[in-house]
């Protein structure tokens, strides 16, 4: 088997790209160790930059995210028992962000992906990257029991954290960035009514909650929980009880419970693998580096790796100029870091840090504060929430 672009992971990274390629006529095959049903079970991101909905519609893929989409000019932060509300479009010059899950976002793309006739290999299992320094690089895999071999002129490394393409780098080769957070987010979708039409971000004595939805009957909501907790540990009438408790008066009088449909623990974690090329191997998105949600950046991030590396693959079929290519992981990492500051910095002024005591509360107080007060710290929250350019 040959193809130009060899792409490992079917999550949104691997698709969009496949996608962008397959428009501008560059063919590619994509490799999935899960099934189509499982990789559309994990209930993941929701809020879409501008910047990501641009390229989604460039890859033919927006007409649903139009339609069903809810634009968000705003959220709220809740803090000392108030609300507070951030005007996106206003601080940043008409900005919004799209509420659209990645359940949808990678169910659009699979349709399309299927009706152009691409070809996608799930249930790939012992995926093996060969010759990626070279010029010719392979990948093998076995599928119903039979080995199988594609050769490729790149690979395109998508396939999340725990992903086999950074692994398959020697160490010496590669420099990893990390950062644990003690804590974890536990989150449940609930066929409820949001407790409001903006997304509600709530730092609380007893931890860090977060109100936000999937459609006007589809809530999603997180609450900050210990990072060894398990599932099991949260009966749904904890999970309420937890989450009213965190919201100010209005919110937590308004909100409506019901039973979970679907509940998850996500540990939070700050991460960053430089450089993104080895050779002819490239990597793009959580393959590459991992923010904690309480910005919204992952997918957004992957969306912008997806756009710097699918117009470098473009420009080197069209002119056989690799300038574009050696220029992917610096262009990649800029913004990447940027967005990493952002999250760690989102995270440390929402979540209670069992280790900072009293003295780290009432920091978080005098930045919530200074923030809510201040046109020019608003600004900047408003800048880098929305997506800086790319
Ligand atoms: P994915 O989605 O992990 O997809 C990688 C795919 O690769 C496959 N794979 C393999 N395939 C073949 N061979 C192997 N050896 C393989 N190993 C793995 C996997 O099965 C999978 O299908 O990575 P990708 O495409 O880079 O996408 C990244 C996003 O999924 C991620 O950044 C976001 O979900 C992060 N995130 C959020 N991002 C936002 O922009 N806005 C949000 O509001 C937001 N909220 C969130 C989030 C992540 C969360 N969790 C659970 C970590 C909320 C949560 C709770
Ligand atoms: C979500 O809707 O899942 C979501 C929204 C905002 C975040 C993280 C997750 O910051």
């Amino acid at each position: 088997m040959r193809t130009k672009v060899a792409i490992i992971g079917a999550g949104p990274s691997g698709l969009l790209l496949g996608q962008l390629l397959a428009r501008a006529g560059i063919d590619n095959i994509v490799l999935e160790r899960r099934t189509p049903d499982y990789v559309l079970s994990r209930i993941r991101a929701g809020v879409l930059e501008q910047g990501m909905v641009d390229l989604l519609d460039e890859a033919g893929v927006g007409a649903r995210l139009h339609r069903e989409g809810l634009v968000h000019e705003g959220f709220a932060l809740s803090f000392g028992g108030a609300g507070h509300r951030i005007d996106l479009k206003r601080l940043s010059g008409g900005k919004v962000v799209t509420v659209y899950g990645q359940t949808e976002v990678t169910k659009d793309l699979m349709e399309a992906r299927a009706a152009a006739g691409l070809t996608t290999i799930y249930e790939a299992e012992s995926v093996t990257l060969i010759d990626w320094e070279t010029s010719s690089p392979r990948v093998r895999w076995v599928k119903d029991g039979l080995a199988q071999e594609l050769t490729c002129d790149f690979i395109a490394g998508c396939d999340g954290f725990h992903g086999v393409s950074r692994a398959t780098v020697p160490s010496t080769a590669i420099r990893n960035f990390e950062r644990v957070y003690p804590f974890g987010w536990l989150g449940i979708l609930s066929e409820t009514p949001p407790v409001d039409h903006e997304l509600i971000y709530v730092n609380h004595p007893d931890g860090f909650a977060l109100c936000s939805m999937r459609n006007p009957m589809l809530s999603r909501y997180y609450v900050q929980c210990r990072f060894d907790d398990k599932v099991d540990d949260w009966s749904d009438e904890r999970f309420w009880d937890a989450l009213k408790s965190r919201l100010h008066g209005e919110a937590a009088e308004r909100l409506v419970t019901g039973p979970s449909i679907e509940k998850s623990i996500a540990p939070l974690r700050s991460f960053v693998a430089e450089p993104m090329r080895f050779g002819n191997l490239f990597l793009a998105g959580d393959a590459a580096h991992i923010v904690p949600p309480t910005g919204a950046k992952g997918l957004n991030l992957a969306a912008s790796d997806v756009r710097y590396l699918s117009s470098a693959l473009i420009e080197h079929y069209d002119t056989g100029s690799a300038a574009a290519l050696d220029r992917y992981s610096e262009q990649a990492l800029a913004r990447v870091w940027k967005a990493e500051r952002f999250s760690w910095w989102m995270t440390s002024i929402l979540h209670r840090f069992p280790e900072t005591g009293g003295f780290g509360q009432r920091i978080q107080q005098a930045e919530l504060d200074y923030l809510v007060g201040s046109e020019a710290a608003m600004t900047a929250l408003a800048e880098n929430y929305v997506g800086l350019p790319y």
